[in-house]
């Protein structure tokens, strides 16, 4: 899989250096397209350990319309926690120590890290004990789940995306409008983070369902192998439900950045040779939205160890 190197290497040697809203600073470059073919392999990247589990956790979470993080918390799943938590610290019902731009401030500050550790993980515990704590402070408002399965249509009616796309994938497979939306101007202010895998459409072409993701902003370090094997996962899944075999992903980036802490991470991960892609495994029968992270699984996955690096909230 050099396509995840060859992505590095651009933004390393052409990118240019750009201030970002987080105040970590990044090198980027506009707009990238990678190519994954899906019978050749799972595409989970090898040069660092990726945990998939949280990747499916995190899919059937959208699939199932979710978009309230203590369903991803009990599952032991906390790459949502941090916009749950900025919710929860910009409120009237917190108080505690200062919590304004927690993000960076942790990335700095040994000392400070400690005490968000602390106050997250309390902001958890009550995430799964209180019920009206978690109505209010889990929600991260009409992202992903919301859009993908109840869009607001403008005559009050309730758009299920995935549903209509399933649909017209079986009946009308030649059709050029397999299209799913996340990006849902009338509502991007209420969210907690404006989705960045904006818009993905299907193509059906000798029995094979390709599927292709335009991602408004991408954290190439952090972010994307997340986003490559979620959407590989969700092209098996959407071609297994369709009795389809499954074609390529194809990864259209706007905003490609490395930010300029994960600098020393890349060098590391670029050192390190590929390995042998693993194999998806869905063992089980049940349809697409019965599915539980249980089911899903990859084998022969044995890649290079974790390297971790600060999120940029
Ligand atoms: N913000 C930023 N700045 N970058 C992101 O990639 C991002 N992704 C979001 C939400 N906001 C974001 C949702 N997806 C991790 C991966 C994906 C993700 C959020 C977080 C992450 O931290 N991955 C770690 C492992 C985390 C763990 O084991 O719990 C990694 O090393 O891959
Ligand atoms: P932005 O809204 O200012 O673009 O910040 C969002 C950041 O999160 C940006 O670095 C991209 C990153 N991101 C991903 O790369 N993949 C994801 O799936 C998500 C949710 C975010």
């Amino acid at each position: 899989m050099d396509q995840y190197r060859n992505l590095c290497e651009t933004i390393l040697s052409t990118g240019t250096t750009k201030e970002d809203r987080t105040g970590t600073g990044t090198i980027s470059v506009f707009g990238y397209q990678m190519r994954f073919n899906l019978s050749k392999g799972f595409p989970l990247l090898t040069t660092k350990r990726i945990p998939f589990r949280l990747v499916v956790s995190e899919l059937l979470w959208f699939l199932q319309g979710d978009t309230n993080v203590r369903t991803l918390i009990k599952q032991r799943n906390s790459i949502w926690n941090e916009w749950a938590f900025e919710k929860w610290v910009k409120s009237e019902d917190y108080s505690g120590p200062d919590m304004n731009d927690f993000g960076r401030r942790a990335a700095n500050d040994p000392e400070f890290a400690l005490i968000l550790e602390g106050k997250m993980n309390e902001f958890c515990q009550q995430i799964i004990d209180d019920d009206d704590f978690a109505a209010t402070y889990g929600d991260l408002g009409p992202v992903y789940g919301k859009q993908w399965r109840s869009w607001a249509g403008a005559k009050g009616e309730i758009i299920d995306q995935l549903q209509n796309v399933i649909h017209s994938i079986k009946h009308n497979p030649n059709s050029r409008r397999h299209i799913v939306s996340a990006w849902n101007p009338s509502e991007v202010d209420e969210m907690a983070l404006p989705p960045c895998h904006t818009m993905f459409q299907f193509y059906v072409a000798d029995g094979k369902l390709s599927c292709q993701l335009y991602q408004r902003s991408a954290d190439v370090f952090l972010g994307v192998p997340f986003n490559i094997a979620s959407y590989a996962l969700l092209t098996h899944l959407i071609a297994r439900e369709c009795k389809l075999e499954v074609g390529e992903f194809i990864h259209t980036l706007g905003d490609a950045h490395l930010y300029l802490n994960h600098m020393d991470q890349v060098e590391l991960q670029l050192s390190r040779s590929e390995k042998t892609l693993p194999e998806l495994k869905i063992n089980s029968t049940k349809s697409l939205f019965e599915l539980v992270t249980e089911d899903i699984t990859v084998e022969n996955y044995d890649p290079h160890p974790t390297i971790k690096a600060p999120i940029a909230v």
